[in-house]
């Protein structure tokens, strides 16, 4: 065992009291989005058929090849006198379309183009004020929301009076990316930000010789300060490469701008540094306080790009989130097939945005939550540690409340999720056919009952917010992550800590009680993410674990001793290969209960599933068909956060028992997400040389609107996705290789999004990788 008692809260020299200056991002070259080219959406858009495919009110007659209508004058713009195809199209949310015309009016006005389709929302609503000459417009845009009907119409209401109106040569088309290549990097793949000098330092070769070649190492002055011979491999089975590894794992001095060659191939420049992640470890946190809702972000602390309104904080054209009410009976009805709703509005504001868009989800709140006090806690008792995250250590408005800002941070997300619960003596709500006392149990997620556009202020969002059902799932997190809240506040601020654990406390026997409320398999795409988990006994034990080492109450030692999970193997305690998930939590509880002290009569046992678990993921690094040091066997959606989530498991054996074998696994699976992996790329923004940067979130989407930033530095993309299905990866990724299957495209939800759950699993292993 490796412990210690209370940790220093010494400040590491990177952590100043102040803010620092926002890391400058360079601004990246806006190129321009490649011609569309794919099939002609708009039949007969010359009008060279007469006006077949079109209907318009008042009727109009065709000339010179253009739609010609004498529009009477109007009070307002809309729909009083229209143009429009007569015919459905399918408008694929996220994926982009140009459309093209060219129009003129005897009068000037200002025209409506629109594709009035449910659900309404901006997807095409541009204004094309008209002349008397014939002018062509070209407009872009991204619809927010699937509308497979969809008709195109030219609004012409408003005119001061009458007058001819003219339109011609229409022309609707998807995005065209043929021409789309993809970019591998160099051939030698490392860590892009570096290694560290008494770590592990493996880099990837991708090449068919089945010779060993030799390799140099080269300092910044161009000096070779290193060689050595390759060791040639097999073919990496993740992405079909062909590869050798390098290991200079002996050079321990430190410096910046080294690269490493090998044949014709060199690597991207890295730095070799005892200090190498202290930044990231902040940047890494840093990423919640921009996710925040309910409060202005200042910037003097994010920067300022990033400076926003607070979101959600009812002040139009926000509805929510003072007084949210439960989901519309239209909807619900879709969802639970029967008229679920509530009596009752909750002021549910803060927490954060969860991902790309900005709804707001227990089951994944409450991982989050959980993986911040747990890289929190482990300072308190792994041996050895400055706490550098304490008070101060983060640029967040609370850094001199004497509260470690890292739970700071963890708090505004466990303010929200309290605010979930529902209320005590609240009448009984509907769940198959019968009214149930659900008072005590958390609604599983609440979010808009539309999509909104990318980018979208939160502070502008538009759409109605709504809770939806309590669920057993998002109840058991709750009182797992305010449990574990309730141990790291006791010494801080006790009265929060009692209202954690009184939460806690309530939700735990409101989830006995409703030991089987599972949230829909889908949410038929209205506006969020469905986070349904058929499973809940893996919630059970790891909530029962949670109250039981905050309380030491027997009640709970005895749920979890009756829980399966309490005999169940390695493999199934935890997920093992895929790892565990907002879904799979029996892996916290057993990390917890291996780390944190109690009386329970089998810690060893405890303590040894882990290191068990650990040796699984080394068998998986040391396969001879891995290239590339990591953890994974798969590549589901947020690949790099399940690779991550495996390096928690391995960190955690080391912290558990010193054994280097564990810290240099862990360090050299690290490398996957800072580049040495199948396309060289970093996923983390700010960090490395070929680096994630066109985020799927309503926050950073630049590259479809210069005005909003990119993503801050710290800011993890998902990553590789076997099952990429978005409309960039389904043009540009058919028949990838599942490490390839990864598109730097802000329209690529399925492989480029931002979440909280995966910044976490960052946050805990980067804050672990600091102490090396
Ligand atoms: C009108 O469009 C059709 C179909 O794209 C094309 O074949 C035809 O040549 C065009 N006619 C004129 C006059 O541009
Ligand atoms: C042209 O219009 C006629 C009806 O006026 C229609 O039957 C025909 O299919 C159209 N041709 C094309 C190529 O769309
Ligand atoms: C005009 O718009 C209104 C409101 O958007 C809609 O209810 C109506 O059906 C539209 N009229 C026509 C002729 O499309
Ligand atoms: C379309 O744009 C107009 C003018 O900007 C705005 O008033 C209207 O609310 C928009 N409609 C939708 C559905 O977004
Ligand atoms: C939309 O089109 C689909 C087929 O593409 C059809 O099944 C559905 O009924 C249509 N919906 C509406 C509202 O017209
Ligand atoms: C439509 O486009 C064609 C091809 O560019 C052009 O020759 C024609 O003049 C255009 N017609 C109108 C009415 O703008
Ligand atoms: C729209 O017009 C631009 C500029 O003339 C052209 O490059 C583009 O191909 C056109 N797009 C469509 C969908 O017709
Ligand atoms: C290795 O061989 C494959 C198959 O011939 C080829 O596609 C690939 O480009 C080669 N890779 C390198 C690095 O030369
Ligand atoms: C604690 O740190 C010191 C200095 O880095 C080191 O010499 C010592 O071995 C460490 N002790 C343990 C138990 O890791
Ligand atoms: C909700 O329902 C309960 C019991 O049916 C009732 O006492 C209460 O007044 C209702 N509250 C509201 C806000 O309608
Ligand atoms: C672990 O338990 C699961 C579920 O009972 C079982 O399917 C699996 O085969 C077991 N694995 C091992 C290695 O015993
Ligand atoms: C450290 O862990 C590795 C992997 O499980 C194991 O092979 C080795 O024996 C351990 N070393 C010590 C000193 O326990
Ligand atoms: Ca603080
Ligand atoms: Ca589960």
């Amino acid at each position: 065992m490796h412990r210690h008692s209370a940790a220093l809260c010494l400040l590491a020299s990177s952590a100043l009291t102040e803010a620092r200056s926002v890391v400058a991002l360079k601004p990246r070259d806006v190129s321009p989005l490649s011609v569309p080219g794919t099939p002609q959406i708009i039949a007969n858009g010359n009008f060279s058929n007469g006006t077949y495919g079109w209907e318009s009110s008042p009727a109009g007659q065709i000339r010179d090849g253009l739609y010609c209508l004498t529009v009477p004058a109007s009070a307002s713009a809309g729909n009083s006198s229209y143009l429009r195809t007569t015919y459905d199209f399918l408008e694929t949310k996220n994926d982009i379309y140009t459309l093209n015309f060219t129009a003129s009016s005897s009068v000037g006005f200002d025209i409506i183009v629109l594709t009035p389709d449910p659900p309404l929302d901006p997807n095409l609503n541009m204004t094309a004020p008209l002349t008397t000459s014939l002018h062509p417009f070209s407009f872009t845009f991204s619809p927010a929301n699937q509308a497979p009907n969809a008709t195109l119409e030219f609004d012409l209401g408003g005119l001061p009076s009458q007058a001819q109106v003219c339109i011609g040569n229409v022309s609707m088309k998807r995005i065209d990316r043929s021409s789309y290549v993809q970019d591998v990097g160099p051939a030698l793949k490392v860590n892009q930000l570096g290694y560290l000098p008494q770590g592990p330092k493996i880099a990837t070769l991708v090449t068919n010789s089945t010779n060993i070649m030799p390799w140099s190492l080269v300092n910044s002055a161009g000096t070779m300060i290193a060689q050595g011979s390759t060791r040639p491999g097999n073919v990496d089975a993740a992405s079909g490469q062909s590869f050798a590894t390098i290991d200079f794992s002996s050079v321990t001095q430190s410096g910046t701008g080294y690269v490493l060659r090998a044949g014709s191939a060199i690597s991207f420049p890295f730095s070799i540094s005892s200090t190498l992640y202290e930044p990231l470890r902040q940047d890494s946190l840093q990423f919640f306080y921009q996710q925040r809702s309910g409060i202005a972000i200042d910037a003097a602390l994010a920067g300022q790009g990033y400076a926003r309104a607070a979101g959600h904080v009812q002040i139009l054209p926000n509805q929510g989130d003072v007084k949210v009410p439960c989901q519309a009976v239209h909807d619900s009805l879709v969802a639970y097939l029967e008229p679920w709703t509530c009596n009752y509005t909750l002021d549910v504001t803060r927490g954060w945005y969860d991902a790309g868009d900005q709804g707001k989800y227990v089951v994944n709140g409450g991982i989050s939550a959980a993986q911040l006090l747990m890289e929190f806690e482990r300072t308190q008792h792994v041996g050895n540690l400055t706490n550098p995250l304490c008070d101060g250590s983060l640029r967040i408005p609370e850094r001199n409340n004497n509260v470690p800002d890292i739970l700071d941070e963890a708090r505004w997300e466990l303010e929200f999720l309290l605010k979930m619960q529902v209320p005590a003596g609240s009448p009984p709500q509907l769940f198959n056919g019968s009214l149930v006392d659900m008072s005590g149990m958390a609604h599983h997620k609440m979010h808009d009952n539309q999509w909104t556009p990318l980018p979208t202020d939160p502070s502008q969002d538009p759409k109605r917010r709504e809770l939806h059902r309590p669920s057993t799932a998002g109840t058991l997190n709750l009182a797992a992550a305010a449990a574990m809240a309730a141990r790291s506040f006791a010494s801080f601020d006790k009265a929060f800590a009692q209202q954690c654990l009184a939460a806690a406390t309530t939700a735990y026997a409101a989830a006995k009680k409703n030991p089987a409320i599972l949230a829909p398999g889908t949410d038929w795409d209205l506006g969020g993410g469905a986070y349904s988990d058929g499973d809940v006994s893996d919630e059970f034990y790891w909530a029962a674990a949670e109250m039981y080492l905050t309380t030491g109450q027997q009640q709970y030692l005895t749920d979890l001793q009756n829980n399966s999970y309490y005999t169940a193997n390695t493999t199934t305690l935890f997920s093992i290969p895929s790892g565990f998930s907002w879904a799979s939590v029996a892996a916290l509880a057993q990390l917890d209960l291996a780390l944190i002290p109690s009386n329970i009569s089998n810690h060893s046992a405890i303590v040894q599933s882990v290191l068990d678990a650990a040796d699984m993921y080394l068998a998986v690094q040391r396969n001879s068909s891995n290239g590339y040091g990591h953890f994974l066997t798969s590549y589901p959606w947020g690949s790099n956060s399940n690779a991550l989530n495996n390096i928690q498991i391995v960190a955690t054996a080391y912290d558990l028992t010193g054994n280097a074998t564990y810290r240099d696994a862990a360090l050299q699976a690290l490398d996957y997400i800072l580049g040495r992996n199948a396309l060289a790329q970093s996923y983390i923004r700010g960090y490395g040389s070929k680096v994630s940067s066109n985020m799927h979130s309503r926050l950073y989407a630049h590259e479809l609107d210069v005005s909003v930033p990119q993503a801050p530095a710290g800011s993890m993309a998902g990553g590789a996705n076997e099952d990429a299905n978005d409309p960039p990866a389904n043009d540009v990724l058919q028949g990838c290789e599942p490490m390839l299957c990864y598109v730097d495209d802000v329209n690529s939800y399925s492989t480029n999004e931002v979440a909280i759950n995966w910044n976490s699993a960052l946050a805990w292993v980067v804050g672990w990788a600091a102490n090396h």
